[in-house]
């Protein structure tokens, strides 16, 4: 993976720790090929292992060691981010939602495996990561924690959040959309799940000081990365009737937006100090790739 110039040495180090971890606990964790059903299970790896930056279970890490837990206790908790995410992008690419042929540069899941295939990886993986998020208790989590955890997730990928935002894309690319709409959908969509992965830190940990700067630095950077995405794609998606923000906005707006997004995540984060210095690094990487 490139990194941006100005992002840290440190984000380096970091990345150059836990990413294999990450890999190697997704392996060890979801179901062997070998098992019955073989099918689903290959496409469940096919769609999961190897690919993929990893930003959501990484923020899980940097948002639990900024918070004084060993990012080795919540490696449940980032595998369990990361299957909702890869169900997320399983679900999204189907011929009745986006209808893309290619993911994370391979073919996507229901063009690899046939559309029922993919639709039960997608909700296979959905199952999967509650019941991790349930195992942090053997990592010693006082169970009101790990409930909290549970819940966390549940919400913000439910109705009010990830699937609420999937829908409101659907109908927003039947019509005509006013810019507010935009945040509106993609901070559902996209930014509840990353919202989540910053606050599991100060959950888990039980520091609640912690909460709320990681809550506004989870809702800004969720915003930011949306925008940066947008504007990578841009160009690719310039005549599909989507709710991006450079459609909205225009593409120097949405930069300018990102900016100042990336800006209030950063400042959101004044009280925690030098402890936060990974999930600055973390932000500026996930923001600044697109400028
Ligand atoms: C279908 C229930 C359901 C929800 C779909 C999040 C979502 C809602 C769909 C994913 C499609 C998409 C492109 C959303 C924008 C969010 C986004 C930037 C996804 C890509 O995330 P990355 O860049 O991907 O982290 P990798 O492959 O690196 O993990």
């Amino acid at each position: 993976m490139g990194f941006p110039s100005g992002s840290e040495a440190i984000l380096e180090g970091f990345f150059r720790t836990w990413s294999p971890r990450i890999e190697e606990a997704l392996d060890r964790w979801l179901p062997s090929e070998a098992e019955e059903p073989n099918v689903l299970h290959r496409a469940i790896r096919h769609s999961v292992l190897g690919a993929g930056k990893r930003f959501r279970p990484l923020l899980v890490l940097a948002s639990s060691e900024a918070c004084g837990l060993n990012p080795e206790r919540v490696l449940r908790a980032a595998c369990a981010v990361e299957a909702i995410h890869t169900y997320s992008l399983i679900h999204d690419d189907l011929p009745s939602m986006d209808d893309a042929s290619v993911r994370r540069g391979r073919p996507a899941c229901h063009v690899a495996f046939g559309e029922a295939m993919a639709v039960l990886a997608g909700d296979a993986l959905h199952a999967l990561a509650f019941s991790w998020l349930v195992k942090l208790s053997e990592e010693g989590f006082p169970p009101d924690r790990v409930t909290w955890a549970v819940q966390e997730v549940a919400e913000a990928i439910g109705p009010r959040g990830m699937v609420g935002g999937q829908v409101l894309d659907l109908l927003a690319e039947r019509g005509e959309f006013p810019p507010s709409r935009v945040t509106e959908i993609h901070r559902r969509k996209t930014g509840s799940l990353i919202r989540a992965c910053a606050r599991l830190g100060p959950i888990l940990s039980g520091s609640v000081a912690d909460l709320e700067p990681l809550t506004a630095y989870g809702d800004h950077l969720g915003v930011a990365f949306q925008i940066a995405d947008d504007l990578l794609d841009a160009e690719a998606e310039a005549h599909l009737p989507k709710a991006t923000y450079p459609k909205a906005f225009g593409l120097d707006e949405s930069r300018r937006m990102s900016r100042v997004e990336l800006e209030a995540a950063l400042q959101a984060l004044e009280p925690l100090g030098d402890r936060a210095e990974i999930l600055r690094a973390l932000a500026r990487f996930a923001v600044e790739r697109a400028w």
